[in-house]
């Protein structure tokens, strides 16, 4: 299924021109497909340009590479009113983060079409929002942004008449510090902020932020950074041996010169080509959230992810509704779906991250290799060096500072 799951990704990445036919081949390959099972899958969804991208990548049963995911089997549940569905509905979520056929599933079964827009950080998603983005519906903040919207009052109030699928959700996961009654927000997925290398290129095993902060030679150039203020100044300031939330200037300014001077040895800060880059072996170390890690190794076994032993980020992203939101009664139904736990599973082995679905782990809808992998699900001693980004109020103007003068120096 995961496998499955990295070939549909590869087949999505050509056909929406993110990948030519040839780095398709040469990837499908390195998955062990043989060539006639390639020509075979290419020419079950070869040429086609329809926007229904997944649609046509699942349409492939007749290859031993299928990458159909099972059609989700349930119809509208009786808790929905139908009659306050609206045809349409806007989702606000981050780039990569969602098996794209689930969408069309939401359609066939409700009747309602999903629009998607993505978004690559959390700042970029308020800046969006502060900006005067109308429209959306539902959003995908993580942790800390749950509070500062709470905070803006821009959150509307979950309505678990429609929510029912929130039994699924694993009671270790509901109650966050950032919203204690989940008033607004209902988890989606979680992970950490870890690093990923290839190692086959690097043969020593790297366990520190000191590996990404003063690298080898070896890594000039080949080293990727997150496209975010929070998890790279975070990251510079666990290195230091400070909170991930430290604001006092003597703390930013050595974060600052960390940052400064690991950017020669910087590719690229990006949040969102991080995976590709990594498994076309143009960068070798890259700064990676849980499921980057999964897809890059899903595609080339021997990238491997590290927890650093200085410590790293954790955390939960949360399906919410904004007060704005056009298409709020659909909007809680939408969030009600996605914690099916035959969705959750599916999406889940898509996108590679940690799931809060107790009930789609305890049905086994997910990969048991994913399920059982302590990079993914880190054990407890694991946990005692991972840390919660918070909301620090007006000290963001100082990260907001700090991150672009590191960007553009
Ligand atoms: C998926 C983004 C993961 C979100 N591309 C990390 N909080």
């Amino acid at each position: 299924m995961t496998r499955s799951a990295a070939i549909a990704r590869l087949l999505r990445q050509w056909q929406t021109g993110r990948m030519t036919r040839r780095e398709l081949i040469s990837r499908l390959t390195a998955l062990g497909l043989s060539m006639s099972a390639i020509t075979a899958l290419l020419s079950a969804c070869g040429g086609s340009s329809s926007s229904n991208q997944s649609n046509s990548a699942s349409g492939t049963q007749s290859t031993e590479a299928t990458a159909k995911p099972s059609p989700i089997a349930r119809g509208i549940p009786d808790y929905v009113d139908k009659t306050k569905l609206a045809k349409e509905l806007n989702f606000f979520n981050w780039s990569d983060y969602i098996e794209p056929g689930l969408l069309d599933e939401f359609e066939r079964i409700f009747g309602v079409k999903v629009t998607q827009d993505t978004y690559d950080s959390n700042e970029d998603l308020l800046a969006k929002l502060q900006g005067g983005a109308t429209g959306y519906d539902v959003i995908v903040p993580s942790d800390y942004t749950v509070s500062i919207l709470i905070k803006l009052n821009m959150l509307e109030p979950l309505d678990y008449s429609v929510i029912k699928s929130i039994s699924n959700i694993d009671p270790n996961n509901l109650k966050p510090y950032y919203d204690p009654e989940n008033k607004y927000s209902v988890p989606y997925m979680w992970g950490t902020s870890g690093f990923g290398y290839n190692t086959e290129a690097i043969k020593q095993e790297l366990s520190s932020w000191k590996d990404v902060f003063e690298p080898q030679p070896a890594l000039q150039k080949k080293i990727v950074m997150l496209n975010d203020e929070r998890e790279v100044i975070g990251a510079a300031l666990m290195y230091l041996g400070y909170s991930i939330n430290e604001t006092s200037d003597e703390a930013l300014a050595k974060a600052k010169s960390v940052l400064m001077q690991q950017k020669p040895a910087v590719l690229a800060y990006t949040s969102n080509n991080q995976t590709d880059l990594l498994v076309s072996g143009e960068a070798l170390l890259s700064h990676l959230w849980t499921g980057n890690y999964i897809q890059a190794h899903n595609q080339k076994s021997t990238i491997t992810y590290v927890i650093p032993k200085e410590g790293c980020t954790v955390w939960q992203d949360n399906l919410c509704v904004l007060k704005s939101a056009p298409h709020k009664y659909t909007a809680m139904v939408f969030i009600d779906f996605l914690n099916w736990p035959e969705v959750n599973g599916r999406n889940t082995n898509y996108i590679g991250y940690a799931s809060p679905n107790k009930a789609a782990r305890e049905q086994k809808l997910i990969d048991e290799s994913m399920l059982n992998d302590p990079k993914v699900y880190p054990p407890q001693d694991v946990w005692q060096r991972l840390q919660w980004i918070k909301d620090i109020g007006e000290a963001t103007q100082k990260f907001d500072r700090l991150w672009t003068e590191v960007k553009t120096a």
